[in-house]
């Protein structure tokens, strides 16, 4: 693969062309890492002496008991046996203990504001504080010790929305249940106008789940033969008639009860369990954008202590910081950078409850203006997505606060970077390109904003004990520039340790390609600089005539042209090219579809990449099929490409009616 593609990168691409923005001056004075030099060595350290390097990052933490054995131990070589990682193992401790009692104890953060709550409707809002949450979090956790219903190892599945009740969250980590968030919902939600049963939903999944006990709080699988399902009120007193009626579900008296009810009475207090840093934290599923859904399975330590350092470093935390990533909480992201990194470091973050879009275009920097946002995290499409309404809307907004931005989920194309550098930012604020997965725990590519000079649309360095290389199709480590697999050699703290209830399944999706690595499944590029270029997912490649295509750099160069707000390239089988490629292109607002843009979207691609890459399809979408995390399903647009009706699971769509609208515009012939 990577020969092909240096072949036609040879001919230049445009991400080599782009400018190089320095690291934020202002910020360096007080930066936890102020330059390159500090980087590095500190890197170096990490990667050649990683157990004494995360021994003093865990010092700061509060443990029981220290670890018994080996710091770090690992086998990443499956030709030497099962894929394991250990990391303190024997070490005691927990996680919300650390996040809650020991800023409010040690720290005295009890009266800091852990999250200020903003609602879908812009006058719902509120603040809770590290006191606040942690006595929620008790009584929470006092209930569930009431009913009998939780117990250490026990598996239990949260599903809210974005409100404050979230809480229930560390007191299972508390616990330490494994959380089994593949969604999280509750009784009713709005989205925007639109209001969602949700707790309808969540009985229609209790049904298809073997021995569920339901609940919007929570599932407690397999132990119980009795459902418990506790109900959160969320929406009462902000119904009319009309919308009660959706809101119309069974109520069942044997399983259901109502959440301010059980916690009226319910102690305060509630000691801590102590766990293993390597007993199990949580399970999250991946998005799903491709295949069959994965059960992620995190571990207590070092997950905590490697979400805890990226927080800081990344975002260069400081205590009078305030905090807003747009994620949801279901999403890894979530609970990395809003529930775990930023309460550990003793954080004031903002908890979004709304869409991007609602009630006007300007929701965002609106809530940005109001809480006085300095690190602000967010992912490509919402920004691809909000500059489509133009600079005014922004403008009307004082975004002085912002120091500095992010973004993960998707690689950005330089345009989306520009906008969101000059427009939000004004110049001033570094962007932090976050490449990591679900898998990672963490950030593991990442600039760091007062040291790392910016290359708009490269995540640039491996964070601290990530060790990155970038192999061919044989295996091969390639040196300096070259494109081929991402992969990582030896483990950080948050790597994940399995995939629940199939190990094997583990050892064969991410360690048997090339054995003794971790394969992330994406592409990359390393530049002269060694500066490392996400492109996209392996299995989304485009192969044209032989030659290998990412669709990172197809799409960034269709969003190049003025009238483009997004793009999403697939391949469709071709007579003589084996496959050719065929693009979706959303316009801005205000701008028309002609055949002259066709044509000018097709010489732009031509031009910028070479002429191997001329898309032969470009067909104009009203939307693209997301995941709830806003990634393009490009799997849905393959078949929608080449007109086939098999699906399989698109349940993991945002909005699963675009795929029709697209089907039924789609292009016959180019
Ligand atoms: C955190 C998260 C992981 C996949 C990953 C890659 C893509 C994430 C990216 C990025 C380019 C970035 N991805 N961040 N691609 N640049 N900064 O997104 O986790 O939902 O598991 O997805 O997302 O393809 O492999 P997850």
């Amino acid at each position: 693969m990577p020969s092909q593609v240096k072949e036609k990168n040879d001919k230049g691409s445009s991400a080599e062309e782009t400018p190089t923005f320095p690291p934020s001056g202002h910020l360096k004075k007080q930066a936890h890492i102020p330059d390159m030099g500090t980087y590095r060595q500190m890197y170096n350290r990490s990667i050649h002496k990683p157990e004494e390097f995360w021994m003093e990052v865990a010092s700061e933490f509060y443990w029981k008991t220290s670890p018994s054995g080996k710091v770090l131990d690992y086998n990443f070589d499956i030709r030497k046996g099962k894929i394991f990682v250990e990391f303190m193992k024997g070490a005691t401790t927990n996680v919300c203990y650390n996040v809650l009692d020991r800023n409010i104890m040690e720290k005295n953060l009890g009266d800091k504001t852990a999250f200020y709550w903003e609602g879908n409707a812009p006058d719902n809002s509120s603040a809770i504080t590290y006191w606040d949450l942690l006595k929620q979090v008790c009584k929470f956790a006092n209930v569930l010790k009431k009913l009998g219903m939780v117990k250490k190892g026990d598996r239990v599945a949260i599903y809210l929305p974005m409100i404050p009740e979230l809480y229930a969250m560390l007191a299972f980590a508390g616990f330490s249940s494994e959380s089994l968030c593949e969604r999280i919902l509750d009784y009713g939600v709005f989205r925007g106008e639109k209001l969602i049963n949700l707790k309808q939903i969540q009985m229609k999944l209790c049904k298809s789940v073997r021995k569920v006990c339901a609940f919007t709080v929570y599932i407690n699988m397999e132990m119980h033969p009795v459902a418990n399902c506790i109900v959160v009120k969320h929406l009462q007193g902000k119904l009319n008639n009309q919308n009660e009626g959706t809101l119309q579900t069974a109520w069942n008296c044997e399983v259901d009860s109502w959440l301010d009810e059980l916690m009226m009475d319910a102690s305060e207090e509630c000691g801590p369990v102590w766990l293993d840093a390597e007993d199990p934290l949580f399970i999250l599923y991946t998005s799903g954008s491709t295949g069959k859904p994965k059960g992620v399975l995190h571990t207590v330590a070092g997950y905590l202590i490697f979400t805890a350092l990226t927080f800081k470093c990344v975002f260069d935390y400081h205590e009078d910081d305030v905090y807003w990533s747009t994620a949801d909480i279901g999403w890894i992201t979530g609970h990395s950078y809003i529930t775990y990194g930023p309460l550990a470091n003793g954080a004031t973050s903002v908890l979004f409850e709304g869409i991007p879009t609602y009630p006007h275009v300007a929701r965002f920097w609106e809530i940005i203006q109001k809480y006085k946002v300095t690190k602000f995290y967010t992912a490509p499409t919402a920004i691809r997505l909000l500059m489509k309404y133009g600079n005014e809307v922004v403008q009307k907004f004082d975004l002085t606060s912002l120091k500095i931005l992010g973004t993960v989920g998707e690689p950005i194309n330089s345009e989306a970077w520009l906008w969101y550098y000059n427009v939000i930012g004004n110049q001033q604020c570094p962007i932090v390109d976050t490449f990591w997965q679900t898998e990672t725990g963490g950030h593991v590519v990442t600039p760091l904003p007062a040291a790392t000079p910016l290359k708009p649309g490269s995540a640039s360095f491996p964070f601290f004990g990530v060790l990155p290389a970038v192999l061919n199709e044989h295996g091969e480590e390639l040196e300096g520039e070259a494109e081929g697999y991402l992969v990582f050699k030896q483990p950080w703290p948050s790597i994940m340790r399995s995939l629940y209830g199939n190990h094997e399944r583990y050892e064969n999706t991410y360690f048997s390609k090339f054995p003794g690595y971790y394969v992330a499944g994406d592409g990359c590029k390393r530049d002269k600089d060694g500066y490392i270029w996400i492109t996209g997912r392996i299995d989304d490649m485009l192969n044209v005539s032989g030659h290998l295509l990412s669709t990172a750099e197809v799409e960034a160069a269709l969003t190049e042209h003025l009238a483009v707000a997004e793009a999403a390239v697939v391949s469709r089988p071709h007579q003589v090219k084996g496959e050719c490629i065929y693009c979706f292109v959303i316009l801005k607002d205000g701008k028309k579809f002609t055949e002259q843009i066709g044509e000018e979207l097709k010489k732009l691609v031509r031009e910028k990449i070479g002429p191997i890459a001329t898309p032969d399809f470009i067909q104009n979408a009203p939307g693209l099929p997301k995941t709830r995390s806003g990634k393009i399903m490009r799997r849905v647009l393959r078949q929608i490409a080449r007109n086939e009706r098999e699906l399989g699971d698109i349940s993991t769509l945002a909005d699963p009616s675009i795929v029709e609208v697209l089907f039924s515009q789609r292009c016959e012939a180019a």
